[in-house]
């Protein structure tokens, strides 16, 4: 049927499980056909929205739109659409920011409330019913088996090359029902390439040619260069005191322009036969693969620039044996980052003096994007690594701060930071060590005079000497940027 129709068959006030990952494999028709249909009661006096459930974050005809038609009540989880974003942070829209991997299962616990609808985007239909999935897998198996109804866009843009690439497991289970997930290598297939969905609850199949919408590809700045090379210096010395295998240990890499230019800096390092476990396949991997530099990598989506996503879909057929799509459950599951001995590299907005790190809140209550998966690998990892250049906007915000005004990544769970002026390893550090590492090797020098400054009267005057600490004073910066537009003052 059409979108429009089909958009139809979605009450208001209820619950909708929308595929979609990164930009990768959302549903394009029926949300913007919802949008049309939220604008034209709104004017007719009789507004409606919805809850919103999806992977992760998706692209402007779905969070976008739904956003600018004012239909999203509530949403879960990581969201990078800036009109959502604006909705949320003018208290317009209720955001549930979760970890990756808890989505599937906190949905089966059931606290959630039922899933009325699952719309999902999909390659083809077999012959016998199952959905061949499309550019990501994100939470689509949760949906459709927990949905009373699912509406399915068949795209026909997606590359039938997909067919065969994922592996969605269906081993899960609630405790006590638990049991361990079958996966010891990163290339391991413990699934089926199909979702399964039952027939009668298909109320409608929609068909969509329509790309995948990625942002354009920014060429990696000076500051992303110097923070890659810092961290290739890193593994090799690693690999040559024995403490990494000259394979490194599978990669995970978060969304951004800095991870990218990492794994492309990758392309001139001395590692191969490396894998990837990780969340999203984006540029600087597809590169690693092309180069034979990477053997295999497993994750839950794409996120590629318009030009990688034209290389891939040009030649799907040769990269499809070197990658797996999975469900978001397992891609990001605390389980297997652990088995795995994962190397994690993730963005961040703030780290303060001891290695906390704030990954979502600007200023301490602006939601950027969301703590994603950082979190779900940062814990687990075997290496848990965050990069970030030493300044935001301008110069006029220092991302090494006395104090994280939001903190998403606890001192325990921040084993390495990079910015573009050095490198803190703080493994093994006490909370005072790791202050002494950090203002040194990553600290813009702009700031770097004022963080010793504050750091040296906290050890004179801090209540205790565990985490010296000024409390009126560690907030201070972020307050002065929000009084004057810069932490300078
Ligand atoms: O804003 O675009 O308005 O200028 O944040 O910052 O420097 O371009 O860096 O794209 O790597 O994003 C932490 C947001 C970094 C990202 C974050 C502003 C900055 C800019 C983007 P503008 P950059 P990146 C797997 C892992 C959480 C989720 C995660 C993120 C914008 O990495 O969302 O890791 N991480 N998932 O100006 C004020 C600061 C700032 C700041 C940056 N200190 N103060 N603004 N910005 N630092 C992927 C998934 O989970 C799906």
């Amino acid at each position: 049927m059409s979108a429009g129709e089909a958009a139809a068959l979605i009450a208001p006030g209820s619950t909708v499980g929308m595929s979609g990952f990164t930009g990768s494999g959302y549903p394009k028709a029926v949300p913007q056909a919802l949008a049309a249909r939220m604008e034209a009661q709104a004017a007719a006096g009789n507004p409606f929205r919805l809850r919103v459930w999806t992977g992760a974050s998706t692209g402007p005809e779905l969070d976008g739109a739904l956003a600018r038609a004012n239909g999203i009540e509530f949403r879960l989880p990581y969201n990078s659409d800036p009109i959502a974003r604006e909705k949320i942070n003018n208290g317009e829209m209720e955001y549930f920011d979760m970890h990756l991997s808890q989505v599937a299962p906190m949905a089966w616990q059931g606290f959630l409330g039922p899933l009325d609808t699952a719309l999902i985007e999909v390659t083809g239909i077999t012959p016998d019913g199952s959905l061949i999935p499309s550019s990501s897998v994100g939470n689509n198996k949760t949906w459709v088996d927990r949905a009373k109804n699912v509406i399915l866009e068949v795209n026909r843009w997606q590359n039938m090359a997909l067919d065969g690439m994922h592996d969605i497991y269906y081993g899960t289970a609630l405790p006590p029902h638990r049991i361990p997930i079958p996966l010891v290598r990163p290339s391991d297939r413990i699934g089926e390439p199909y979702l399964r969905c039952d027939p009668d609850k298909i109320i409608a199949i929609v068909e969509t040619d329509a790309p995948d919408r990625n942002l354009p590809f920014t060429a990696p700045d000076s500051a992303a260069f110097g923070i890659a090379s810092h961290l290739l210096e890193f593994f090799r010395h690693e690999v040559a005191k024995g403490r990494l295998p000259a394979t490194l240990l599978p990669l995970q890499s978060g969304v951004g322009n800095i991870t990218n230019a990492v794994l492309s800096s990758l392309l001139d390092g001395p590692f191969s036969g490396m894998t990837a476990f990780t969340e999203v396949i984006q540029d600087g991997m597809l590169d690693l693969l092309d180069a034979d530099m990477l053997n295999m990598a497993s994750a839950t989506g794409f996120s590629l620039s318009r030009e990688a996503a034209e290389r891939l879909n040009q030649n799907m057929q040769r990269f499809r044996d070197k990658m797996i799509l999975r469900p978001q459950e397992i891609s990001n599951h605390p389980e297997l980052i652990r088995r795995l001995g994962c190397l994690a590299m993730n963005g961040l907005i703030e780290a303060d003096i001891y290695g906390a790190v704030n990954s979502t809140h600007v200023m301490g209550s602006r939601i950027q994007n969301g703590i994603g998966g950082s979190g779900d690998f940062a814990r687990n990892a075997y290496i848990s690594i965050f990069m970030t250049p030493s300044t935001a906007k301008g110069g006029k915000i220092s991302a090494i701060v006395p104090q994280a005004s939001h903190v998403d990544h606890i001192t325990q769970d921040v084993q390495v930071i990079v910015t573009e002026q050095g490198l803190a390893d703080l493994r093994g550090l006490s909370p005072k060590q790791r202050a002494e590492v950090i203002i040194e090797n990553c600290a813009h020098p702009t700031y770097k005079p004022a963080l010793k400054d504050y750091y040296r009267r906290a050890r004179q005057h801090s209540y205790g000497q565990q985490s010296p600490s000024l409390l009126t004073e560690a907030l201070s910066w972020h307050q002065r940027f929000i009084e004057t537009g810069s932490m300078l003052g």
